[in-house]
């Protein structure tokens, strides 16, 4: 039912670095086409790092880890999103499908992918405890024995609370050197981490005790380049207009995501794609330490 990439397999028998790249982005997270550009640009920094891309997505009935070019530019706003529940379905229906953070731990576990990079992790939406909305993103972390790289929590969440279920999950949240989690399009201003890290080397230890003591993922939180510290009202009027237009559940994040887009001239989007692609270099690096 999983297809993995030669390329891949070789890079596993051989013990480089294997980083995980998920497809929802790439479907729903940018502009139609756009999406693709930034799903490479990922691949290219996977391997600027030292370490092998491996991108994730349901094609044709299999669970593909590697993508050529061209499969890569079938996951269009078609795309199915595949939370961990859903990789099962889309299987047997041969449905087009993208994997979230969540969908893609599931599939790392299942054949021992350690690292992932991303933009930002899901979490719990802002109006629990109506209606509750917490993505599956986090209970697959607690349960993934694997390292997730990205500008911390989508700030369009509730970051606090998302930051106090990742403390009851038990899932450790580093900062890339940085005291508190980075709120996606905005370095600072974030809950605290659990612990701060100076190098690619030292997140990579930390990474191997926890899986040694028998724990499950982790989340390091690299702070954005470029910080945009003006987004906040655009946020609020992005989940006003969604809550106006009747959108729920798994529809809320792109729906936001791109009211954003277009409402901030492009800046967020810019600052998305290459946030994706900072975090998808460290992840590089950390899997090749
Ligand atoms: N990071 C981005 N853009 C995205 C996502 C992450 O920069 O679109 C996606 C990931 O696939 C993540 C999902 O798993 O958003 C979370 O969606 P939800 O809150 O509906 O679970
Ligand atoms: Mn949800």
């Amino acid at each position: 039912m999983i297809v993995v990439a030669e390329e891949i397999q070789q890079a596993q028998r051989d013990g480089r670095g294997v980083v995980a790249l998920e497809t929802t982005l790439v479907a729903h997270g940018f502009p139609p086409g756009e999406g693709v550009e930034v799903g490479l640009a990922s691949e290219r920094a996977v391997r600027d790092g030292g370490s092998v891309p491996a991108t994730v997505g349901v094609l044709d009935g299999e669970i593909r880890v590697g993508l050529t070019r061209d499969e890569l530019e079938r996951f269009d706003t078609s795309a199915r999103k595949l939370g961990p529940r859903d990789l099962a379905a889309a299987v047997v229906q041969r449905a087009l499908g993208a994997t979230t953070v969540g969908g893609t731990l599931a599939v790392c576990s299942a054949v021992g992918i350690r690292f992932m990079a991303t933009g930002g992790l899901g979490g719990v939406h802002r109006g629990w405890p109506a209606p509750p909305d917490v993505s599956a993103d986090l209970q697959a972390l607690a349960q993934t024995q694997a390292l997730v790289i990205s500008s911390g929590v989508k700030s369009l969440l509730d970051v606090p609370a998302t930051s106090e279920l990742l403390e009851t999950l038990g899932v450790p949240v580093l900062g890339w050197r940085t005291e508190t989690l980075p709120l996606f399009y905005a370095a600072d201003g974030g809950p605290p981490v659990s612990a701060r890290v100076e190098s690619a080397g030292e997140a990579a230890r930390i990474a191997r005790a926890h899986w040694e003591l028998g724990r499950g993922g982790l989340l390091l939180g690299r702070p954005p380049d470029e910080s945009l510290d003006d987004i906040e009202p655009l946020i609020e009027q992005a989940l006003a207009a969604a809550a106006a237009e009747g959108v729920h559940g798994q529809e809320v994040t792109p729906f936001v995501l791109s009211y954003l887009h277009r409402e901030s001239g492009g800046r967020t989007l810019a600052a998305n794609r290459d946030l994706i692609a900072g975090n998808a270099r460290l992840a590089g690096e950390i899997a090749a330490a």
